[in-house]
């Protein structure tokens, strides 16, 4: 069924040029003044790779990759959040992006609730959006801080999901968009990558997780064709490199590995360009409005109704009339 539903449609030409075709462009100009806003949160242990392919992705250099800088330097005890802002430019269109970075995430000895500040970070922001919007006097613009999308590493083991990573996909994935990707994929053959993502596949479902993109009624057909490719790729096996190298005489982003030199660009050798389209290309757009449609709103009613809830309750306690109804 159309999504546009049954009603029978007229449709009516103008006589003369009225000239409302250009809302496309006028709504092009407002949003084109005020720039897109793209909050990105990786996840995964450290040294797998998270800072070398978010500055792979946007092809610049917006997070420090040293990680820990020495073996030294005291590991800490909790995972940190570390938000960096950067500023993109490509034809006229420029792209806010916040990456938030959670090191120390699964590096303890003992890792249990270390997803715990990444939730609380994400439920945060929306709190901090709803306050804003609940003012007498709000904002006409709000800052949007929500978490856009979550990258989740998964390490080149070939093996199950640890408890860790199944536990924290499970919390990650109820209240943010989550696009998990198989690390430094480079390490293993591309056989062994295809049986890993079969393996990883199954158990997502296994697990009920709720990836990112979702199913809805309100896709188009060619919309939902399009998300069945890509689930069938997610876990994208990629792999980043801060470096140009040169293969065949061309200059390329790559790495050398014990299987040769690999182009992280070339799609028969890594899935990064694929990952790259789904998030520039293809759902920038959507991963920010499911956000907001889907994510804020859930915590939205949640609130709501428990700050009702509380309002009910309160008014039972100071009128005693109240609490006999
Ligand atoms: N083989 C391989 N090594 C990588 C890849 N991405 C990053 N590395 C290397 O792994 C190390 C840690 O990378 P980094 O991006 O700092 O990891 P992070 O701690 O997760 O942010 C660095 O030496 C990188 O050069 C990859 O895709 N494949
Ligand atoms: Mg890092």
């Amino acid at each position: 069924m159309s999504h546009l539903g049954t009603a029978i449609e007229n449709i009516v030409q103008p006589k003369k040029y009225v000239g409302f075709d250009t809302i496309t462009t006028q709504i092009e100009n407002r949003l084109l003044k005020r720039g897109f806003q793209f909050n990105i949160m990786v996840v995964g242990r450290s040294g797998l790779g998270k800072s070398t392919l978010i500055n792979t992705l946007f092809s610049s250099k917006l997070t420090d990759t040293n990680g820990r800088r020495s073996v030294s330097e005291p590991i800490e005890k909790t995972t940190e959040i570390k938000v960096s802002s950067h500023s993109l430019v490509e034809n006229n269109v420029r792209l806010n992006i916040n990456v938030i970075d959670t090191p120390g995430f699964g590096d303890q000895i003992n890792n249990e609730k270390c997803w715990d500040p990444l939730v609380k970070y994400i439920k945060e922001q929306h709190s901090q959006y709803l306050r804003k919007e609940l003012t007498a006097q709000r904002d006409k613009h709000i800052t949007d801080t929500r978490v856009h999308c979550i990258l989740y590493f998964i390490p080149p083991n070939g093996k199950k999901l640890s408890q860790l990573d199944a536990q924290a996909l499970k919390k990650l994935s109820d209240i943010a968009n989550v696009v998990p990707v198989i690390a430094k994929s480079d390490s293993m053959t591309l056989e062994e990558r295809g049986e890993f993502k079969k393996l990883l596949q199954n158990e997502f479902i296994k697990y009920n997780f709720n990836i990112y993109p979702y199913d809805s009624d309100d896709l188009y057909d060619d919309e939902r064709q399009l998300n069945e490719d890509i689930k069938s790729l997610i876990p994208f096996a990629v792999a980043g490199s801060d470096k140009d190298i040169e293969v065949n005489g061309e200059i390329v982003r790559g790495r050398k590995t014990k299987w040769g030199l690999i182009n992280v660009e070339d799609v028969s050798q890594s899935e990064f360009v694929f990952l790259r389209d789904f998030l520039t290309r293809t759902h920038l757009q959507d991963l920010i409005e499911t956000t907001f449609l889907q994510h804020y709103e859930t915590f939205r009613s949640k609130q709501l109704i428990a700050l009702k809830e509380n309002a009910t309750n309160v008014n039972r306690q100071s009128n005693p009339m109240v609490s006999q109804q």
